[in-house]
């Protein structure tokens, strides 16, 4: 029988659709979830938990998987998306993971062999989600470094599902819904490990979701820099599903297609959601959509995701006959680094500046700050050197005080959760090979480790090799070995040689992802040995360009002067010039600091000739005529410092802006630095401190909102944003206390949860913050509220209002059954709904027509605290309750009409206009 890799050549193959709104066809019921197994298991509810019907109906899911066999699927995927113990364990099902994921791929299997034939083989794809946790993001906006899933308890869980999937059959796996490419990166990762365990190659197919419309995954990466992350693995295909319907998906895709060295996969769903949460998409008009697929040829693999079902499947099936399928692209002979974005080496880059202060070791103020805790202004120090230019930011935690994998990993999130900085790849840089591994763990990206060598013979270098290979990682290479530090021209290529060669033929590491450092040593220090250094070096740069084909050159620039601590300009000059021949040599990467202005071309005459003879050892007497113009340059400079002391203190533009304009700006881009300061002049301006959070504090939150709709921010940028109003608000605090200790203000409690079976928090946190802000107690429960514990805790602490938020459509229904608890219980009080899918139209069909207490829909976090303002005043509050059930009224009246106003095609056939009516007719 032929393989996946075989057939995929000839056509477009048909992946299923949905297997979820399949299963709402059988109309199952909580018992047929639990089935004699799971009859006395003491979860409250099983239903909805579609994995686990493997073991209680697996009728249900064979007869599903045979329909979209019959439909024309080429390809099913295994019930198993949520096969895991971290998905799970929402059901208290962690110990049966295994056993779902295993009986999940057996009933694929069996299905697939049912219909296989010679000329159309079915392959079962191991379908392996996203988990319900994230690795890359923080669960908690005032602690952006905590993280509530890590690598390692991902791997076990995921390797758990793989091994299942395995045993029971499946032909290739299909990490899907990708959200987190760190999360992707695990499963990758697992599934390698176990196949090899196994022996077995499979194909790994991997299809991310995009959730804005700035086509950027949950977790801030783009199409690109997710490519990047991906391109240390062995890929089968990439694509898309889930996400939007296939018409908003089509220049994501089509941006993919051209990128990805892949076969491309697509599976979107039926449409957008409408208001309802229900899918709009026909078969007819979704598969006019595809069809646009194959007319550009930019797909080998395509189905449907949520919304889509046999009917679907079929159409598709007709129309990919006899299409030509995408051409997949060769893959990139430039190396490939991504942070949030794509870095492409591209021959016009011709030089990356990697920037040196992020290291302990390397600048005393990053270490004090780390050493007291300072950590924001530690990342304000990564975000300095990427506004100045960094493109790669080195990251060294390596002090015998420290801890320097705990400070590691701390930092790297920190990192990750601050989208300007984590916009660009890192490179961890540490000699304790359990640091560098820590931090390959927290890093979504395509990192640099740095570094490797042979200085612990070949053993160490080739299973460190691995490791780097194994996290998709690239790596710096120092000209290392067990008889020490290459110094020499020819010891220094002899080494890379030597690497390269084992690199490349032992490891199978791409020659792109090897950057080379021959070791750039002090120079004018006084030894004569040292006089040479930088010649060799520059020699050795050149060599490796040539003769190591693929492979970069970098090094650690700043090394060069430590002879000229304390003068900073010459230092400088030095590094100008040792680049400007370096580069020319091919040296295509420097840690260096970035914000360094000195420029070869301006140095002035007689600097360049004393540094160049030094740096190119033009004769013996060059140190003494630098360290001669070094002592000259440092009298003068002693005579105009304090001259020189207010040119240093340079204000960036934003800062001369009025108050209320700073504030809208630090706000936006989530700058705290200056909070402190701004907001203390602000309260000058303002009578009450409350009014600068809903003046220019929450203008800049509206505009946040505003450029997040259209695509323009992105989630990591507005979590940021959310921290820093979160900042502004603390300092705040005090002083709304103070006025409202004079009596000021009335304020009211608050009871705030996302609805049971969303994570989804950001909005909710900021209404939290503004809700605090005008002197309400928030009592905030967190995600994943069920129903009966926010009846329970609203009760229990005589809330006045509840706030319920989601994200995703089956939160709509969720908050539907949070009313109805409150009704059944007896309560009265307000109900706010907020959230992505939420909307005024779904308030007035489904969640007030379940209570009697007032239901107001919030459009956006802005409006809670003056809504709330009328809520709980009484003569404002059945104002506001007649004219929200004015307002609701008319919406269902026109939603009916709509409705009524649908007729069948039949129908509107027959009534069709007639402008040539036949004389007879
Ligand atoms: N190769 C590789 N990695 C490296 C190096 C290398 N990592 C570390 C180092 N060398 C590169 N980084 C620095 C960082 C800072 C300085 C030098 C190299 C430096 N710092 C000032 C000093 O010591 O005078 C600090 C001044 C301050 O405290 O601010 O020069 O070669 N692969």
């Amino acid at each position: 029988m032929k393989k996946l890799q075989d057939v995929i050549q000839d056509r477009i193959l048909i992946l299923d659709g949905a297997l979820g709104t399949m299963f709402q066809t059988y109309a199952l019921s909580e018992e047929d979830y639990r089935g004699t197994l799971f009859q006395n298991c003491p979860q409250k509810q099983l239903k909805g938990n579609h994995d686990l019907l493997n073991l209680t109906r697996p009728d249900v899911v064979l007869d599903v998987h045979r329909r979209y066999l019959k439909a024309g699927a080429d390809i099913i995927e295994t019930n198993t998306f949520s096969a895991q113990r971290i998905s799970q364990a929402d059901y208290g099902l962690e110990a049966d993971s295994y056993k779902i994921a295993l009986e999940g791929a057996r009933l694929a299997k069996t299905a697939a062999m049912e219909f296989a034939t010679e000329e159309k083989p079915r392959f079962v794809a191991g379908s392996i989600g996203p988990t319900n946790k994230t690795c890359s993001m923080s669960p908690d906006v005032n602690s952006p470094a905590t993280r509530n899933l890590t690598y390692d308890e991902l791997y076990e869980a995921y390797a758990e599902e793989i091994r299942g999937l395995l045993n029971g059959g499946v032909d290739a796996f299909l990490i899907e819904t990708i959200f987190d490419t760190l999360n992707a990166k695990v499963a990758i990762d697992a599934a390698i490990a176990i196949m090899a365990e196994y022996k077995r190659e499979l194909p790994i197919m991997i299809s991310a979701t995009i959730s804005d419309l700035a086509g950027r995954t949950l977790s801030g990466q783009t199409l690109e820099g997710f490519l990047g992350s991906l391109s240390g693995y062995p890929i089968f295909s990439v694509g898309l599903n889930c996400s939007f319907g296939a018409r908003q998906m089509k220049p994501f895709l089509a941006s993919l297609a051209h990128k990805a060295p892949y076969y491309i996969s697509v599976y979107p769903n039926a449409g957008l959601p409408n208001s309802l949460g229900q899918y709009d998409e026909s078969a007819d008009s979704m598969a006019q959509q595809i069809e646009e697929y194959l007319d550009e040829g930019l797909v080998n693999i395509v189905g449907g995701c949520c919304g889509t079902t046999d009917e679907f499947i079929a159409k598709f099936s007709q129309l990919a006959k006899g299409r030509k399928p995408h051409r997949i692209n060769a893959k990139s002979d430039a190396m490939w680094l991504s942070g949030l974005e794509l870095l492409e080496l591209t021959p016009d880059i011709r030089f990356v500046n990697v920037g040196e202060r992020c290291n302990v070791a390397g600048s005393r103020k990053f270490l004090r700050l780390i050493e007291n805790k300072q950590y924001d202004e530690a990342l304000a120090i990564a975000r300095k050197q990427v506004a100045d230019g960094a493109m790669v930011i080195d990251v060294n935690m390596d002090d015998g005080l420290l801890d320097a994998k705990s400070e590691m990993v701390n930092f790297l999130n920190l990192v990750a959760s601050d989208p300007d900085v984590s916009r660009v790849p890192i490179m961890i840089d540490s000699s304790k090979w359990d640091v560098i591994l820590a931090g390959l763990k927290c890093i979504q990206g395509k990192s640099i480790v740095n570094s490797i060598s042979l200085k612990n013979g070949e053993e160490v270098f080739l299973r460190e090799a691995r490791d780097v290979k194994r996290y998709g990682a690239a790596v710096v290479v120092m000209c290392f070995d067990e008889q020490g530090q290459a110094t020499s021209y020819e010891r220094k290529i002899e080494i890379a040689a030597r690497s390269y060669r084992l690199l490349t033929e032992k490891v199978g590491i791409n020659p792109q992802d090897i950057i080379f450092d021959p070791n750039i040593l002090s120079i004018a220090t006084g030894i004569e040995e040292h006089n040479n250094y930088a010649v060799d070096f520059i020699k050795a740069v050149g060599w490796i360009k040539k003769n190591l084909p693929g492979a970069h050159v970098s090094g650690g620039v700043s090394n060069l002067s430590f002879s000229f601590r304390g003068n900073n300009d010459i230092r400088e000059a030095m590094h100008a010039v040792f680049l400007y021949h370096a580069i020319q040599q091919g040296m295509d990467f420097g840690i260096v600091n970035p914000a360094t202005k000195m420029v070869y071309a301006d140095l002035p005459k007689d600097w360049l000739t004393t540094i160049e003879d030094v740096v190119l050892n033009k004769d013996a007497e060059a140190s003494e005529r630098l360290i001669d113009l070094a002592n000259r340059v440092k009298a003068e400079q002693e005579q105009r410092k304090n001259g020189a002391r207010a040119v240093a203190e340079q204000h960036e533009a934003w800062r001369e802006t009025d108050v209320a304009q700073r504030l809208a700006y630090a706000l936006r881009k989530g700058i705290s630095d200056y909070l402190e300061v701004d907001l203390a002049e602000a309260r000058q301006q303002y009578p009450h401190a409350v009014d600068i959070i809903e003046g220019p504090l929450m203008a800049g939150m509206n505009e946040v909102g505003e450029l997040f709709g259209t695509g323009k921010m992105f989630l990591p940028q507005v979590v940021k944003t959310a921290r820093t109003m979160k900042q502004a608000v603390a300092i705040l605090q005090p002083f709304i206390e103070a006025e409202k200790a004079e009596g000021n203000y009335v304020a009211g409690k608050i009871l705030l949860a996302t609805v049971k079976g969303d994570v989804h928090d950001i909005g909710k946190n900021i209404v939290g913050v503004v809700m605090a802000c005008n002197n309400y107690e928030v009592i905030d429960l967190g995600v994943m509220v069920p129903a009966e514990q926010i009846v329970a805790e609203a009760i229990a602490h005589r809330v006045d209002m509840i706030g319920l938020s989601g994200l995703i459509t089956p939160s709509l229904e969720e908050m539907v059954h949070v009313a109805q608890e409150m009704e059944k219980a007896g309560l009265h009080i307000p109900i706010m709904i907020g959230g992505a899918t939420t909307s005024q139209l779904h308030v007035a069909l489904k969640i007030a027509p379940a209570y009697s207490g007032p239901v107001v829909w919030m459009k956006d976090a802005s409006q809670n605290a003056l809504v709330a303002a009328h809520l709980l005043n009484d003569e404002a509050r059945e104002r506001l309750k007649h004219e929200l059930n004015a307002k609701y009224d008319e919406l269902r009246q026109r939603f009916e009409q709509r409705q009524a106003k649908t007729i069948s095609l039949e129908e509107a056939r027959a009534n069709k206009l007639n402008l040539f009516p036949t004389p007879n007719a």
